[in-house]
Protein backbone atom coordinates (compact mmCIF):
# COMPACT_ATOMS: atom_id res chain seq x y z
CA UNK A 1 0.00 0.00 0.00
CA UNK A 2 3.19 2.63 1.02
CA UNK A 3 4.41 1.83 -2.37
CA UNK A 4 0.71 2.32 -4.70
CA UNK A 5 1.01 5.36 -2.55
CA UNK A 6 4.67 6.52 -3.31
CA UNK A 7 3.51 5.56 -6.89
CA UNK A 8 0.87 7.46 -7.21
CA UNK A 9 2.77 10.87 -5.87
CA UNK A 10 5.74 10.04 -8.07
CA UNK A 11 2.76 10.06 -11.29
CA UNK A 12 1.30 13.12 -10.11
CA UNK A 13 4.04 15.00 -9.73
CA UNK A 14 4.90 14.47 -13.07
CA UNK A 15 1.78 15.32 -14.22
CA UNK A 16 1.73 18.29 -12.44
CA UNK A 17 5.03 19.83 -13.12
CA UNK A 18 3.66 18.97 -16.94
CA UNK A 19 0.36 21.04 -16.19
CA UNK A 20 0.38 22.85 -13.09
CA UNK A 21 -3.67 22.54 -12.63
CA UNK A 22 -5.84 22.41 -9.39
CA UNK A 23 -8.07 19.74 -10.84
CA UNK A 24 -5.74 16.79 -9.81
CA UNK A 25 -6.86 17.17 -6.22
CA UNK A 26 -10.44 14.62 -6.42
CA UNK A 27 -12.11 12.56 -4.32
CA UNK A 28 -10.03 9.32 -5.85
CA UNK A 29 -6.81 11.30 -6.16
CA UNK A 30 -6.30 11.64 -2.50
CA UNK A 31 -8.38 8.64 -1.14
CA UNK A 32 -7.11 6.35 -3.56
CA UNK A 33 -8.52 2.74 -2.98
CA UNK A 34 -11.49 2.34 -0.29
CA UNK A 35 -11.48 -0.24 2.39
CA UNK A 36 -13.44 -1.25 5.21
CA UNK A 37 -11.81 -2.19 8.89
CA UNK A 38 -14.63 -2.38 11.66
CA UNK A 39 -17.30 0.02 10.87
CA UNK A 40 -15.50 2.41 8.83
CA UNK A 41 -14.63 3.17 5.15
CA UNK A 42 -11.28 4.24 4.95
CA UNK A 43 -8.95 5.48 2.36
CA UNK A 44 -5.90 4.02 1.09
CA UNK A 45 -3.63 5.57 3.78
CA UNK A 46 -6.43 4.03 6.66
CA UNK A 47 -7.53 7.55 7.39
CA UNK A 48 -11.83 7.18 8.02
CA UNK A 49 -12.90 8.58 5.20
CA UNK A 50 -17.13 9.88 4.30
CA UNK A 51 -18.18 10.36 1.01
CA UNK A 52 -21.12 13.10 0.05
CA UNK A 53 -22.65 12.99 -3.27
CA UNK A 54 -25.91 12.34 -5.23
CA UNK A 55 -27.77 9.21 -7.43
CA UNK A 56 -28.95 9.41 -10.77
CA UNK A 57 -32.42 8.60 -11.29
CA UNK A 58 -33.47 5.46 -13.25
CA UNK A 59 -31.48 5.66 -16.22
CA UNK A 60 -34.64 4.21 -18.43
CA UNK A 61 -35.87 7.38 -17.32
CA UNK A 62 -33.97 10.09 -16.94
CA UNK A 63 -30.19 9.30 -18.85
CA UNK A 64 -30.90 12.33 -20.78
CA UNK A 65 -30.04 14.28 -17.21
CA UNK A 66 -26.49 12.69 -17.54
CA UNK A 67 -24.10 14.41 -20.04
CA UNK A 68 -20.39 15.26 -19.82
CA UNK A 69 -21.54 18.79 -18.89
CA UNK A 70 -23.87 17.35 -15.74
CA UNK A 71 -21.48 14.90 -14.64
CA UNK A 72 -18.66 17.85 -14.41
CA UNK A 73 -20.82 19.84 -12.64
CA UNK A 74 -21.54 17.08 -10.10
CA UNK A 75 -18.27 17.43 -8.96
CA UNK A 76 -16.93 20.47 -9.75
CA UNK A 77 -20.51 22.76 -8.89
CA UNK A 78 -22.06 20.65 -6.20
CA UNK A 79 -18.90 19.14 -4.67
CA UNK A 80 -19.93 15.42 -4.83
CA UNK A 81 -17.61 12.83 -4.04
CA UNK A 82 -19.28 9.87 -5.61
CA UNK A 83 -22.13 9.30 -8.12
CA UNK A 84 -24.36 6.50 -7.76
CA UNK A 85 -25.83 5.08 -10.97
CA UNK A 86 -29.58 3.79 -10.11
CA UNK A 87 -30.02 0.66 -12.55
CA UNK A 88 -33.34 -0.17 -12.51
CA UNK A 89 -33.93 -3.91 -13.35
CA UNK A 90 -37.61 -3.79 -13.57
CA UNK A 91 -40.24 -0.93 -14.55
CA UNK A 92 -38.72 -0.51 -18.05
CA UNK A 93 -35.24 -1.52 -16.64
CA UNK A 94 -31.99 -3.60 -17.69
CA UNK A 95 -34.61 -6.71 -18.00
CA UNK A 96 -35.95 -4.61 -20.79
CA UNK A 97 -32.76 -4.86 -22.76
CA UNK A 98 -29.82 -5.82 -20.91
CA UNK A 99 -26.93 -5.15 -23.27
CA UNK A 100 -28.07 -1.86 -23.99
CA UNK A 101 -28.37 -1.05 -20.04
CA UNK A 102 -24.81 -2.75 -19.35
CA UNK A 103 -22.96 -0.42 -21.54
CA UNK A 104 -24.99 2.64 -20.77
CA UNK A 105 -23.51 1.51 -17.26
CA UNK A 106 -19.90 0.82 -18.12
CA UNK A 107 -19.80 4.34 -19.95
CA UNK A 108 -21.10 6.11 -17.02
CA UNK A 109 -18.81 4.29 -14.83
CA UNK A 110 -15.48 5.37 -16.87
CA UNK A 111 -16.88 9.20 -17.01
CA UNK A 112 -17.20 9.12 -13.72
CA UNK A 113 -14.11 7.74 -12.61
CA UNK A 114 -12.27 10.10 -15.60
CA UNK A 115 -13.34 13.03 -13.21
CA UNK A 116 -12.19 11.95 -10.24
CA UNK A 117 -15.68 10.61 -8.16
CA UNK A 118 -16.41 7.49 -6.81
CA UNK A 119 -18.82 5.24 -8.54
CA UNK A 120 -21.18 3.22 -7.30
CA UNK A 121 -23.00 0.74 -9.14
CA UNK A 122 -26.40 0.25 -7.95
CA UNK A 123 -28.82 -2.87 -9.18
CA UNK A 124 -31.90 -0.98 -8.54
CA UNK A 125 -34.06 -4.44 -7.38
CA UNK A 126 -37.60 -2.36 -6.53
CA UNK A 127 -40.56 -4.31 -7.37
CA UNK A 128 -40.54 -7.32 -6.71
CA UNK A 129 -38.32 -6.75 -3.44
CA UNK A 130 -36.57 -10.22 -3.43
CA UNK A 131 -33.84 -10.38 -5.00
CA UNK A 132 -33.40 -13.72 -5.52
CA UNK A 133 -36.24 -13.26 -8.19
CA UNK A 134 -33.51 -12.01 -10.69
CA UNK A 135 -30.59 -14.08 -9.59
CA UNK A 136 -29.63 -15.78 -13.09
CA UNK A 137 -29.80 -12.05 -14.46
CA UNK A 138 -27.97 -10.53 -11.80
CA UNK A 139 -25.10 -13.05 -12.09
CA UNK A 140 -24.97 -12.19 -15.52
CA UNK A 141 -24.74 -8.48 -14.67
CA UNK A 142 -22.11 -8.30 -12.21
CA UNK A 143 -20.05 -10.79 -13.48
CA UNK A 144 -20.09 -8.54 -16.59
CA UNK A 145 -19.19 -5.68 -14.30
CA UNK A 146 -16.83 -7.00 -11.98
CA UNK A 147 -14.84 -8.53 -15.22
CA UNK A 148 -15.30 -4.83 -16.60
CA UNK A 149 -14.03 -2.46 -14.11
CA UNK A 150 -11.46 -4.96 -12.08
CA UNK A 151 -8.91 -3.09 -10.32
CA UNK A 152 -10.34 0.24 -11.19
CA UNK A 153 -9.81 1.94 -7.78
CA UNK A 154 -12.95 4.62 -7.97
CA UNK A 155 -15.98 1.47 -8.24
CA UNK A 156 -17.84 0.19 -5.70
CA UNK A 157 -20.88 -2.05 -5.98
CA UNK A 158 -24.21 -2.12 -4.49
CA UNK A 159 -25.78 -5.88 -4.98
CA UNK A 160 -29.39 -4.62 -4.45
CA UNK A 161 -30.95 -1.13 -3.98
CA UNK A 162 -34.24 -2.18 -1.45
CA UNK A 163 -35.39 -5.25 -0.35
CA UNK A 164 -38.84 -5.06 0.26
CA UNK A 165 -41.93 -7.70 0.97
CA UNK A 166 -43.83 -6.54 -3.02
CA UNK A 167 -44.11 -8.41 -5.70
CA UNK A 168 -44.33 -6.66 -9.08
CA UNK A 169 -48.03 -7.44 -9.07
CA UNK A 170 -50.65 -4.19 -8.77
CA UNK A 171 -54.11 -4.68 -7.79
CA UNK A 172 -55.89 -1.29 -7.17
CA UNK A 173 -52.87 0.52 -7.38
CA UNK A 174 -51.08 -1.40 -4.71
CA UNK A 175 -48.45 -3.60 -5.07
CA UNK A 176 -49.77 -7.11 -3.84
CA UNK A 177 -47.44 -8.86 -0.72
CA UNK A 178 -45.32 -11.37 -1.82
CA UNK A 179 -46.23 -14.92 0.57
CA UNK A 180 -43.40 -14.62 2.28
CA UNK A 181 -40.95 -12.32 4.41
CA UNK A 182 -38.04 -10.71 2.44
CA UNK A 183 -36.19 -10.71 5.60
CA UNK A 184 -32.15 -10.41 6.24
CA UNK A 185 -31.87 -14.35 6.06
CA UNK A 186 -33.21 -14.05 2.51
CA UNK A 187 -31.48 -11.58 1.03
CA UNK A 188 -28.34 -12.87 2.68
CA UNK A 189 -28.73 -15.69 0.59
CA UNK A 190 -28.51 -13.93 -2.46
CA UNK A 191 -25.34 -11.85 -1.24
CA UNK A 192 -23.78 -15.05 -0.38
CA UNK A 193 -24.52 -15.92 -4.47
CA UNK A 194 -23.32 -12.74 -5.63
CA UNK A 195 -20.50 -11.71 -3.35
CA UNK A 196 -17.89 -14.31 -3.78
CA UNK A 197 -18.43 -14.25 -7.74
CA UNK A 198 -17.32 -10.44 -7.40
CA UNK A 199 -14.75 -11.16 -5.41
CA UNK A 200 -13.09 -13.93 -7.82
CA UNK A 201 -13.07 -11.33 -10.97
CA UNK A 202 -12.49 -7.99 -8.85
CA UNK A 203 -11.26 -9.18 -5.03
CA UNK A 204 -10.83 -5.55 -3.60
CA UNK A 205 -13.81 -3.18 -4.31
CA UNK A 206 -16.17 -2.53 -1.52
CA UNK A 207 -19.41 -3.89 -2.07
CA UNK A 208 -22.90 -2.41 -0.17
CA UNK A 209 -25.64 -5.00 0.43
CA UNK A 210 -29.44 -3.89 0.36
CA UNK A 211 -31.22 -4.17 3.61
CA UNK A 212 -34.64 -5.20 4.57
CA UNK A 213 -38.17 -3.22 4.78
CA UNK A 214 -36.30 -1.21 1.95
CA UNK A 215 -33.09 -0.97 3.34
CA UNK A 216 -33.76 0.18 7.23
CA UNK A 217 -31.06 -1.95 8.76
CA UNK A 218 -32.16 -4.94 10.69
CA UNK A 219 -31.27 -6.05 14.17
CA UNK A 220 -30.91 -9.54 12.94
CA UNK A 221 -27.78 -8.41 10.42
CA UNK A 222 -25.25 -8.12 13.14
CA UNK A 223 -25.99 -11.59 14.56
CA UNK A 224 -25.77 -12.96 10.97
CA UNK A 225 -23.31 -10.91 9.03
CA UNK A 226 -22.14 -11.29 5.77
CA UNK A 227 -18.69 -12.92 6.29
CA UNK A 228 -16.34 -11.16 3.40
CA UNK A 229 -14.51 -8.64 4.28
CA UNK A 230 -14.95 -4.51 2.50
CA UNK A 231 -18.77 -5.46 2.39
CA UNK A 232 -21.35 -2.39 3.92
CA UNK A 233 -24.97 -2.44 4.61
CA UNK A 234 -27.29 0.13 2.91
CA UNK A 235 -29.19 2.37 4.82
CA UNK A 236 -31.99 4.78 2.84
CA UNK A 237 -33.97 7.44 4.64
CA UNK A 238 -36.87 10.23 3.94
CA UNK A 239 -36.68 13.24 6.01
CA UNK A 240 -39.77 13.81 6.16
CA UNK A 241 -41.21 10.22 6.52
CA UNK A 242 -38.37 8.48 8.36
CA UNK A 243 -37.95 8.86 12.37
CA UNK A 244 -33.50 9.49 13.31
CA UNK A 245 -34.01 6.10 15.62
CA UNK A 246 -33.95 4.39 12.11
CA UNK A 247 -30.12 5.23 11.71
CA UNK A 248 -29.47 5.99 15.68
CA UNK A 249 -30.46 2.02 16.67
CA UNK A 250 -27.42 0.60 14.45
CA UNK A 251 -24.58 3.61 15.26
CA UNK A 252 -24.89 2.99 19.26
CA UNK A 253 -22.37 1.16 21.78
CA UNK A 254 -23.37 -2.01 20.56
CA UNK A 255 -24.61 -4.06 17.36
CA UNK A 256 -23.20 -1.30 15.07
CA UNK A 257 -23.25 -1.87 11.58
CA UNK A 258 -21.03 -0.47 8.71
CA UNK A 259 -22.96 1.65 7.04
CA UNK A 260 -23.61 3.48 3.70
CA UNK A 261 -26.70 5.58 2.79
CA UNK A 262 -27.06 5.23 -0.30
CA UNK A 263 -30.12 7.14 -0.92
CA UNK A 264 -31.67 9.77 1.03
CA UNK A 265 -34.13 12.91 0.46
CA UNK A 266 -35.47 15.37 2.75
CA UNK A 267 -38.90 14.65 0.73
CA UNK A 268 -41.56 11.92 2.05
CA UNK A 269 -40.53 8.06 0.86
CA UNK A 270 -42.47 8.97 -1.90
CA UNK A 271 -39.80 11.13 -3.09
CA UNK A 272 -42.56 13.79 -2.77
CA UNK A 273 -44.09 16.81 -0.75
CA UNK A 274 -42.62 19.36 1.81
CA UNK A 275 -38.74 19.09 2.57
CA UNK A 276 -38.05 18.26 5.61
CA UNK A 277 -34.62 20.30 5.72
CA UNK A 278 -34.72 20.16 9.54
CA UNK A 279 -34.65 16.67 10.50
CA UNK A 280 -32.61 16.06 6.72
CA UNK A 281 -29.81 17.89 8.41
CA UNK A 282 -30.19 15.80 12.04
CA UNK A 283 -29.45 13.14 9.59
CA UNK A 284 -26.63 14.30 7.62
CA UNK A 285 -25.27 15.45 11.19
CA UNK A 286 -25.26 12.26 12.31
CA UNK A 287 -23.69 10.38 9.35
CA UNK A 288 -20.93 13.03 9.84
CA UNK A 289 -19.97 10.83 12.60
CA UNK A 290 -21.90 12.98 15.42
CA UNK A 291 -23.53 9.06 16.49
CA UNK A 292 -22.11 7.06 19.74
CA UNK A 293 -20.14 4.58 17.14
CA UNK A 294 -18.24 7.53 15.94
CA UNK A 295 -18.63 6.06 12.87
CA UNK A 296 -18.68 8.84 9.22
CA UNK A 297 -21.33 7.26 6.90
CA UNK A 298 -20.89 8.02 3.38
CA UNK A 299 -23.78 8.95 1.30
CA UNK A 300 -25.49 9.55 -2.00
CA UNK A 301 -28.84 11.68 -2.51
CA UNK A 302 -31.84 11.11 -4.50
CA UNK A 303 -32.24 12.13 -7.20
CA UNK A 304 -30.14 13.86 -10.23
CA UNK A 305 -32.95 14.69 -11.94
CA UNK A 306 -36.03 17.12 -13.76
CA UNK A 307 -39.04 15.24 -12.67
CA UNK A 308 -41.30 18.16 -12.62
CA UNK A 309 -40.82 19.22 -9.41
CA UNK A 310 -44.81 19.35 -9.10
CA UNK A 311 -44.53 15.72 -9.01
CA UNK A 312 -41.17 15.14 -7.02
CA UNK A 313 -39.71 17.70 -5.08
CA UNK A 314 -36.61 15.24 -4.78
CA UNK A 315 -35.85 15.95 -7.83
CA UNK A 316 -32.33 17.99 -7.80
CA UNK A 317 -32.67 19.97 -10.93
CA UNK A 318 -35.59 22.22 -12.02
CA UNK A 319 -38.37 21.78 -14.85
CA UNK A 320 -37.10 20.98 -18.01
CA UNK A 321 -32.69 21.77 -17.28
CA UNK A 322 -31.69 18.71 -19.05
CA UNK A 323 -33.55 19.16 -22.18
CA UNK A 324 -31.73 22.56 -22.21
CA UNK A 325 -28.37 21.24 -21.24
CA UNK A 326 -27.08 23.75 -19.26
CA UNK A 327 -26.51 22.91 -15.47
CA UNK A 328 -25.66 25.49 -13.16
CA UNK A 329 -26.57 26.57 -9.50
CA UNK A 330 -29.61 28.33 -10.91
CA UNK A 331 -30.67 24.81 -12.12
CA UNK A 332 -30.82 23.40 -9.13
CA UNK A 333 -34.68 22.82 -7.19
CA UNK A 334 -34.40 23.99 -3.32
CA UNK A 335 -33.35 19.86 -2.46
CA UNK A 336 -30.77 20.17 -5.07
CA UNK A 337 -29.40 23.51 -3.33
CA UNK A 338 -29.67 21.66 -0.22
CA UNK A 339 -27.37 18.66 -1.27
CA UNK A 340 -24.87 20.72 -2.97
CA UNK A 341 -24.92 22.75 0.36
CA UNK A 342 -23.80 19.37 2.31
CA UNK A 343 -21.70 18.60 -0.52
CA UNK A 344 -19.30 21.84 0.22
CA UNK A 345 -20.07 21.92 3.68
CA UNK A 346 -18.11 21.39 5.92
CA UNK A 347 -15.33 21.43 3.66
CA UNK A 348 -13.20 18.14 2.53
CA UNK A 349 -11.50 16.98 5.32
CA UNK A 350 -10.06 14.03 3.43
CA UNK A 351 -6.93 12.57 5.18
CA UNK A 352 -3.93 10.54 3.80
CA UNK A 353 -0.08 10.71 5.03
CA UNK A 354 0.92 12.22 7.99
CA UNK A 355 0.69 15.64 9.16
CA UNK A 356 2.55 17.59 11.80
CA UNK A 357 1.59 20.67 13.86
CA UNK A 358 3.64 22.46 15.95
CA UNK A 359 2.22 24.90 18.38
CA UNK A 360 4.71 26.65 19.86
CA UNK A 361 4.69 28.90 22.74
CA UNK A 362 6.75 30.62 25.76
CA UNK A 363 6.08 30.12 29.12
CA UNK A 364 7.84 31.76 32.05
CA UNK A 365 8.13 30.44 35.38
CA UNK A 366 8.56 32.69 37.73
CA UNK A 367 8.04 35.85 38.28
CA UNK A 368 6.10 36.70 34.60
CA UNK A 369 4.49 34.22 32.08
CA UNK A 370 4.29 35.67 28.13
CA UNK A 371 1.50 34.35 26.43
CA UNK A 372 1.62 34.39 22.69
CA UNK A 373 -1.72 35.19 20.09
CA UNK A 374 -4.75 33.22 20.95
CA UNK A 375 -6.17 31.04 19.67
CA UNK A 376 -3.88 29.83 16.97
CA UNK A 377 -4.78 28.57 13.60
CA UNK A 378 -2.52 25.18 13.20
CA UNK A 379 -3.14 24.60 9.38
CA UNK A 380 -2.09 20.46 8.11
CA UNK A 381 -1.57 19.95 4.88
CA UNK A 382 -2.20 16.74 3.96
CA UNK A 383 -0.40 14.89 1.25
CA UNK A 384 -0.12 11.38 -0.19
CA UNK A 385 3.77 11.86 -0.58
CA UNK A 386 4.63 11.74 3.23
CA UNK A 387 6.87 8.43 2.84
CA UNK A 388 5.23 6.72 6.32
CA UNK A 389 1.24 6.49 5.66
CA UNK A 390 0.95 5.15 8.73
CA UNK A 391 2.58 7.52 10.99
CA UNK A 392 0.50 9.77 12.70
CA UNK A 393 -0.02 12.93 13.42
CA UNK A 394 2.54 14.83 15.35
CA UNK A 395 2.82 17.86 18.00
CA UNK A 396 5.57 19.80 19.21
CA UNK A 397 4.85 21.92 22.04
CA UNK A 398 8.02 24.47 23.04
CA UNK A 399 8.59 26.28 25.82
CA UNK A 400 10.80 28.71 27.92
CA UNK A 401 11.48 28.50 31.62
CA UNK A 402 13.39 30.78 33.72
CA UNK A 403 14.71 28.97 36.67
CA UNK A 404 14.09 25.22 37.54
CA UNK A 405 10.39 23.91 37.52
CA UNK A 406 10.06 20.95 39.85
CA UNK A 407 7.58 19.40 38.52
CA UNK A 408 5.97 20.74 34.61
CA UNK A 409 2.93 19.03 33.22
CA UNK A 410 1.13 19.62 29.84
CA UNK A 411 -1.85 18.81 29.24
CA UNK A 412 -4.07 18.85 25.88
CA UNK A 413 -8.18 19.17 25.52
CA UNK A 414 -10.87 18.74 23.53
CA UNK A 415 -12.99 21.91 23.89
CA UNK A 416 -15.28 19.14 25.41
CA UNK A 417 -12.96 19.10 28.31
CA UNK A 418 -11.85 15.44 27.74
CA UNK A 419 -8.05 15.71 28.41
CA UNK A 420 -6.20 13.55 25.35
CA UNK A 421 -3.11 14.26 26.12
CA UNK A 422 -0.60 14.57 29.98
CA UNK A 423 2.69 14.28 30.99
CA UNK A 424 4.21 15.30 34.08
CA UNK A 425 8.20 15.82 34.37
CA UNK A 426 10.25 16.63 37.43
CA UNK A 427 13.39 19.01 37.92
CA UNK A 428 12.92 20.72 34.43
CA UNK A 429 16.31 23.60 34.11
CA UNK A 430 16.13 26.68 32.79
CA UNK A 431 16.10 27.11 29.14
CA UNK A 432 13.91 26.41 26.12
CA UNK A 433 12.79 22.70 25.78
CA UNK A 434 10.89 21.08 22.95
CA UNK A 435 7.85 18.00 24.10
CA UNK A 436 6.67 15.62 20.89
CA UNK A 437 3.67 14.19 21.46
CA UNK A 438 2.34 11.79 18.70
CA UNK A 439 -1.05 11.54 19.07
CA UNK A 440 -2.56 7.94 18.87
CA UNK A 441 -5.25 8.52 16.54
CA UNK A 442 -5.53 11.57 14.20
CA UNK A 443 -6.46 15.27 15.79
CA UNK A 444 -9.69 15.66 14.15
CA UNK A 445 -10.28 19.22 12.68
CA UNK A 446 -11.61 21.65 15.57
CA UNK A 447 -10.24 23.37 18.63
CA UNK A 448 -8.33 21.89 21.26
CA UNK A 449 -5.94 24.12 23.88
CA UNK A 450 -3.35 23.04 26.27
CA UNK A 451 -2.53 23.71 29.59
CA UNK A 452 1.60 23.73 30.80
CA UNK A 453 2.21 24.53 34.83
CA UNK A 454 5.28 24.31 36.64
CA UNK A 455 5.81 24.30 40.40
CA UNK A 456 8.73 25.60 42.35
CA UNK A 457 7.97 25.17 45.83
CA UNK A 458 4.93 26.91 46.34
CA UNK A 459 5.12 29.15 43.44
CA UNK A 460 2.76 28.32 40.19
CA UNK A 461 3.12 29.44 36.71
CA UNK A 462 0.43 28.26 34.40
CA UNK A 463 -0.44 28.98 30.43
CA UNK A 464 -3.43 28.46 28.18
CA UNK A 465 -3.58 28.36 24.81
CA UNK A 466 -6.09 27.31 22.53
CA UNK A 467 -5.03 25.90 19.30
CA UNK A 468 -7.56 25.10 16.15
CA UNK A 469 -6.19 22.13 13.68
CA UNK A 470 -7.35 22.48 10.53
CA UNK A 471 -6.69 19.80 7.88
CA UNK A 472 -5.85 20.90 4.08
CA UNK A 473 -6.16 19.07 1.26
CA UNK A 474 -3.36 19.21 -1.00
CA UNK A 475 -3.40 21.64 -3.55
CA UNK A 476 -1.16 20.96 -6.04
C1 LIG B 1 -38.99 6.49 -7.31
C2 LIG B 1 -38.84 7.64 -8.28
C3 LIG B 1 -40.12 7.79 -9.06
C4 LIG B 1 -40.43 6.47 -9.74
C5 LIG B 1 -40.47 5.34 -8.73
C6 LIG B 1 -40.65 4.04 -9.46
O1 LIG B 1 -38.51 8.80 -7.58
O2 LIG B 1 -39.99 8.82 -10.02
O3 LIG B 1 -41.69 6.59 -10.37
O4 LIG B 1 -39.28 5.30 -7.99
O5 LIG B 1 -40.82 2.97 -8.61
C7 LIG B 1 -36.96 4.64 -3.04
C8 LIG B 1 -36.49 3.89 -4.22
C9 LIG B 1 -36.51 4.76 -5.45
C10 LIG B 1 -37.73 5.64 -5.47
C11 LIG B 1 -37.63 6.61 -4.30
C12 LIG B 1 -38.79 7.63 -4.23
O6 LIG B 1 -35.20 3.32 -4.04
O7 LIG B 1 -36.48 3.92 -6.57
O8 LIG B 1 -37.74 6.34 -6.68
N1 LIG B 1 -37.55 5.84 -3.08
O9 LIG B 1 -40.00 6.99 -4.06
N2 LIG B 1 -36.94 4.23 -1.79
C13 LIG B 1 -37.55 5.13 -1.02
C14 LIG B 1 -37.94 6.19 -1.82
Amino acid sequence: MEKKCRFMTAVMSVILAVFSVNILATPVSINGRLHVTGLQLMNECGSPVQLRGVSTHGLQWFSSCLTDASLSFMQTGMGADIVRIAMYVDEGGYLNNPAGFTSQVDTLVDKIGALGMYALIDWHILHPGDPNLHLADARTFWEHEATQHKGKNFVMYEICNEPNNTSATIVNNAYVNLTYTVNWAVIKSYADDIIPRIRALDPDAVIICGTPNYSKLDATIATNPLNYPNVMYTFHFYAATHPLTNLTNYVGLTGALPIFCTEWAATASSGTGTLDLVKAASFIDIMSGNNLAGEKISWCSWSFADKPQSQETSAMLLDNTCSGGVYDVSHLSPEGNFVMQNCLNPAKNFMCGTSTITPTFTVTLTPTITPTPNPKVVKVTECRSFPNPTTGDKVTFQYTITGIAEKLEINVYTFGERKIYSTVKTTVKEGTHTELWIPTTRLANGLYYYTIAGTNGTNVSRHVEAFFVQRQIPTP
